[in-house]
């Protein structure tokens, strides 16, 4: 099977790669990732050299770029990991938002449609359900996206709907909540906590960090979308949740107290506008299919933290240069 995963180079769709490589020899993947500051081929050095694995720099909001990966790679299925994901960039900046999360998204599709390529997967947020104060998103929950990147990554998944609906395409949208693990971007919550406090500098916490969200380790992720590839129907939607409901000021607890440290390292600063108070999925429609989440929270959080400290070469040079001047902007001003 010829595997097209775009944004493979980013978190989640690296650790995607390594679980296919490993789990299917057989399989062959091509991987189209534009490479923004959140793509790193360092990712992947791992498999670099593997025969079945292939990497094209390209952009999916370029039409003539997909099409031709498309046209001359013979590719039975895409899965779509690219997007801009930082909902605080997404505030500084929304356009990239737009024009990769609902422009890259329909170039997708319309080449699916053009070459008739078997299974196309979107990897897609809880967040697109906007906020939620009791109770739980169902697949059939109404989109409020409360942000530019949530609207963005709506925006996508609505194009997917209306092809699966008008033109009949084999498509799956899934919903997943927040993912943790080894190669995280330190701009979001855990790696940059983590990060952070390994540097001797404090954890920036929004507000009173009474905000929730569902966490699931991004090796569990990893799993869902393998069972959905090979399992899923075509033509519906799954939430991906692991049930897993958190404050942030107890994951910064937690983090914390791992590395031996007391709350004077935590900085309440300025809260994200906008800012979700909470995100709960039922996930009950994936796990009657079959599949359901393996690792233990605490556990995997451990293992994350193992994993930083244990690869300062990976994130060092990823809090330098670019990601300065936005953490100038985002925390300093
Ligand atoms: P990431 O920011 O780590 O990586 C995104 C990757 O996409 C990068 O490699 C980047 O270079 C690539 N990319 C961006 N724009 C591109 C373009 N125009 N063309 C080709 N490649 C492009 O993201 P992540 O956290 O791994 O998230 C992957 C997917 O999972 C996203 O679609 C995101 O919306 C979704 N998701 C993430 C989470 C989470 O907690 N991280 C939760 C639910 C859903
Ligand atoms: O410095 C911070 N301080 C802080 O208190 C950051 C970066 C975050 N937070 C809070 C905001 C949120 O309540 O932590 C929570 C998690 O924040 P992020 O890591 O930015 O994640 P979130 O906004 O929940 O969105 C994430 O989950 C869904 C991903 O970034 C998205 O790509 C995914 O779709």
């Amino acid at each position: 099977m010829n595997i097209l995963i775009t944004g493979g180079a980013g978190f989640a769709g690296s650790n995607f790669i390594r679980h296919i490589l490993k789990k299917y020899p057989d399989y062959k993947i091509i991987n189209l990732d534009k490479l923004t500051y959140a793509g790193n081929l360092d990712n992947l050095k791992d498999i670099e050299g593997n025969a079945s694995y292939e990497f094209i720099k390209g952009d999916i909001a370029d039409e003539r770029t997909v099409k031709k990966v498309l046209r001359f790679k013979k590719i039975d299925v895409v899965i779509n990991y690219a997007a801009e994901t930082h909902v605080d960039r997404s505030i500084l900046d929304p356009a990239a938002f737009v024009r990769t999360d609902v422009l890259g998204t329909h170039n997708l599709l319309e080449g699916v449609k053009e070459f008739a390529v078997g299974k196309y997967i979107q990897i897609s947020t809880d967040e697109v359900y906007g906020s939620i104060a009791k109770g739980k998103f169902t697949e059939e929950s109404p989109f409020r996206p409360n942000s530019p990147y949530s609207a963005s990554k709506a925006g996508g998944d609505l194009l997917c709907r209306s092809y699966i609906k008008t033109y009949n395409l084999p498509i799956i949208v899934t919903h997943a909540c927040n993912f943790y693990g080894p190669y995280q971007y330190p701009e979001k919550l855990i790696p940059l906590f983590i990060t952070n406090l390994l540097e001797d500098k404090k954890a920036p916490l929004y507000g009173e960090g009474k905000n929730i969200r569902e966490w699931i380790y991004v090796l569990d992720h990893c799993n869902a979308i393998d069972f959905l590839l090979h399992k899923g129907k075509l033509g519906q939607v799954y939430n991906i949740g692991s049930g897993v409901e958190k404050q942030n000021i107890q994951i910064t607890k937690l983090i914390l107290s791992e590395l031996g440290l007391g709350s004077k390292m935590i900085e309440q600063v300025k809260d994200r506008p906008g800012h979700d108070l909470r995100y709960a999925l039922d996930s009950s429609k994936i796990k009657k299919l079959g599949w359901q989440p393996e690792y233990k929270f605490e556990e995997a959080v451990r293992e994350t933290i193992r994993w930083y400290k244990n690869n300062d070469w990976w994130w060092k040079p990823l809090k330098s240069g670019e990601y300065l001047e936005y953490y100038k902007k985002q925390y300093l001003t």
